[in-house]
């Protein structure tokens, strides 16, 4: 897949590219990422990329020309088809559905601000979509563009080895991820669920199930709303409702024996005092 960054700031994008998955998924050809500098696209001699705000107030403002001409150099680069995408903190909410979809585009291009954002001109006539990864906000663009790629590339085939697969993990099937557990059997007296080495792989895809279920539950209901769930997954998330429930008036109980055994000594300190 070809993807395409506008950013004053590329070393800081391929130095986060260079590792891990997505530094393999570069080196194999699996993803291609080239880089745009707005400063290569400025006029003036002070290379000017930003501006004040008309209307005062606090911040600079990126200028439309230098943005404008590196998304077009861009475009010139990338396949036709290809998708402009500005990350800002007012844009769509990018989920794993958002890069699952992207994965299909012929060619991405993330523009990445800075400062108190693009001039709106850019950003109405040159940009297909506006992208946001959460509800707060960031010094530039870069990061976004950062996250956007890694959830995008982990999906294109070839990426991810076969030991990694992006095929079960949180949100693929809109639930979150199940618990993961690993040698030692037991760390700090404290041990791993039974039915994991048990072999029983039927039972261990059905608890697996449950504790995705369960956590979406306890976590992200707004996730199961949206999802729905089957007759089986029902009984399955019931069942873990009851054990935690059991689990935590187990817990409440321990908590008054222990306060009780405090008790004992206060009631010796009292009966000590009342003798
Ligand atoms: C952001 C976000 C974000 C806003 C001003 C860059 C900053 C500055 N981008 N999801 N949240 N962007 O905060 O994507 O230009």
């Amino acid at each position: 897949m070809r993807i395409a960054v506008v950013s004053l700031f590329p070393s800081m994008l391929r130095a986060a590219l260079a590792h891990g998955v997505l530094g393999r998924a570069l080196d194999r050809g699996v993803v291609e990422v080239d880089y745009f500098d707005p400063r290569d696209h400025t006029v003036d001699v002070h290379r000017s990329v930003d501006d004040r705000p008309y209307g005062g107030g606090p911040g600079m403002v990126l200028k439309v020309e230098p943005l404008r001409d590196a998304l077009r150099a861009a475009r010139a680069a990338m396949p036709t088809g290809t998708r402009a995408v500005y990350l800002g903190a007012d844009g769509t909410r990018f989920e794993q559905q958002t890069a699952r979809a992207a994965c299909d585009w012929p060619g991405l291009i993330l523009v990445a601000g800075r400062y108190e954002g693009a001039d709106e001109r850019f950003v109405e006539h040159e940009i297909d979509e506006q992208w946001s990864i959460g509800d707060y906000v960031l010094s530039g663009g870069e990061l976004p563009a950062l996250v956007v790629i890694d959830a995008v590339a982990r999906l294109l085939p070839g990426t991810l080895g076969s030991a990694e697969s992006a095929v079960q993990e949180s949100f693929t099937d809109g639930l979150l991820d199940w618990p993961h557990y690993t040698r030692p059997a037991s760390v700090d007296g404290r041990g791993v669920p039974q039915v994991l080495a048990s072999g029983d792989h039927a039972a261990i895809a059905r608890w697996r199930l449950q504790q995705s279920l369960g956590r979406t539950w306890l976590r992200r209901p707004d996730l199961l709303e949206r999802r729905g769930m089957s007759t089986e997954e029902r009984t399955l998330l019931e069942e873990f409702k009851r054990a935690a429930a059991a689990a935590r008036r187990l817990e409440d109980s321990r908590v008054v024996d222990d306060s009780y055994g405090e008790g004992e000594s206060n009631e010796q300190d009292h009966s000590a005092t009342e003798r």
